[in-house]
């Protein structure tokens, strides 16, 4: 997986782009809208439309900064797991996280983004990454709920991912969702377990669950009449269900586990609507993600100042790898010259 930004045999090093003044080389359009049709994979090396190229830029750098954020909430927690085992199985999901972030990383320097820009867009606030993880996790209950909820809205969107038209990033989502199943089950778990305690612990399952809802069906992104890219991503076979449809789904899947669980529903509103065959909610508050969008959520400041100077911090690291590889380099340059 790591190895997908490496040239392949037999094929240009550069992934090709459009010609001079974006010209496409005859044929190439062509080419590319039958693959797209034919629910192919566009790969590294084939010609592309540029703003194919740039969203997909766009969706996976702000996916791999997700993850990569998404590990902080969590973090906050491995030194008070209630046990050692729930300590071992915490630190491994977020690591799982973190490599989720390389893949994801990796799958948009195929596109021949660099790794230093989609990092500094990260850390200077022009890029965004997913709503969600601005918000706090003052108890063990929401980390059972991220994994529950947040993880769960993730395979949701990530499923239809798999079958995405580019095909390093459907490639990396099929190792990704397996990944997630895991996480979810194993925060259902924590949250059932809680469930099943004293009076304190279900009311803290019960808070989580409240605090959580609302920002997980923000999650989704916005409504599909509200969704600037999803029609032309749609056309490009990047995304292959809307924005509603999904969070539906969503919902339509997770009523039941409320009910498993013996919780109260977190929106009043929520009920089965028999004609549509699905759960109708209350109306979704989207002033507020506007406002965690545009940096004034509950976490926003705290989370990008993390990553600054865990970047920062890390600086050390990156030196004495570039250093080791060149001093590597050139010992397998003398022993060719020898
Ligand atoms: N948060 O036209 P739209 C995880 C932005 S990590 C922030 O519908 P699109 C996990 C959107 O970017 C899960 N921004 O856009 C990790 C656009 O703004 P720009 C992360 C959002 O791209 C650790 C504008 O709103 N998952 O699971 O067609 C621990 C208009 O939206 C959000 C992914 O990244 C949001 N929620 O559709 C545990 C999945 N929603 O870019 C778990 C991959 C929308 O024009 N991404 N925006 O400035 C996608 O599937 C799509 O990008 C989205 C949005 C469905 C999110």
């Amino acid at each position: 997986m790591y190895t997908q930004a490496i040239d392949l045999p037999g094929q240009p090093a550069e992934p090709s782009r459009s010609g001079p003044l974006g010209l496409a080389p005859p044929g190439a359009q062509a080419r590319f809208d039958a693959t797209v049709a034919a629910q192919g994979k566009i790969e590294p090396q084939d010609w592309m439309p540029e703003g194919y190229r740039r969203t997909l830029i766009r969706q996976i750098s702000q996916h791999a900064h997700s993850e990569v954020v998404g590990m902080l909430p969590e973090g906050n927690w491995v030194t008070r797991a209630p046990s050692l085992k729930r300590k071992a199985i915490l630190l491994a999901k977020i690591q799982d996280e973190g490599g989720h972030g390389l893949y994801l990383y990796a799958a948009a320097e195929t596109l021949g983004a660099s790794r230093e820009e989609l990092v500094d867009a990260l850390h200077s606030g022009k890029a965004k990454y997913s709503s969600i993880f601005n918000y706090p996790t003052p108890t063990w209950a929401d980390i059972g709920t991220i994994g529950w909820l947040v993880d769960g809205a993730a395979i949701m969107n990530q499923v239809p991912l798999c079958r995405c038209s580019y095909g390093p990033y459907a490639r990396a989502m099929i190792r990704v969702c397996k990944e997630e199943s895991f996480h979810q089950r194993q925060g259902f778990e924590i949250v059932l377990t809680l469930c099943r305690g004293t009076p304190e612990q279900k009311a803290m399952a019960q808070a989580a669950l409240n605090r959580w809802w609302w920002p997980v069906l923000m999650m989704f992104g916005p409504s599909d009449t509200e969704s600037v890219h999803s029609a032309q991503s749609t056309a490009w076979g990047i995304k292959r269900i809307g924005n509603d449809e999904l969070r539906q789904k969503f919902i339509d899947a997770t009523v039941p586990q409320i009910e498993l669980l013996g919780l109260e529903m977190p929106d009043p509103e929520l009920h089965w609507n028999a004609a549509r065959g699905h759960y109708d909610h209350g109306p979704i508050d989207w002033s507020e993600f506007k406002r965690v969008l545009d940096g004034d959520g509950p976490c926003n400041r705290e989370r990008v100042a993390a990553r600054v100077a865990a970047h920062d911090n890390g600086a050390w690291v990156r030196e004495a790898a570039l250093a080791h590889a060149a001093r590597k380099a050139a010992r397998q340059a003398e022993k060719q010259a020898a």
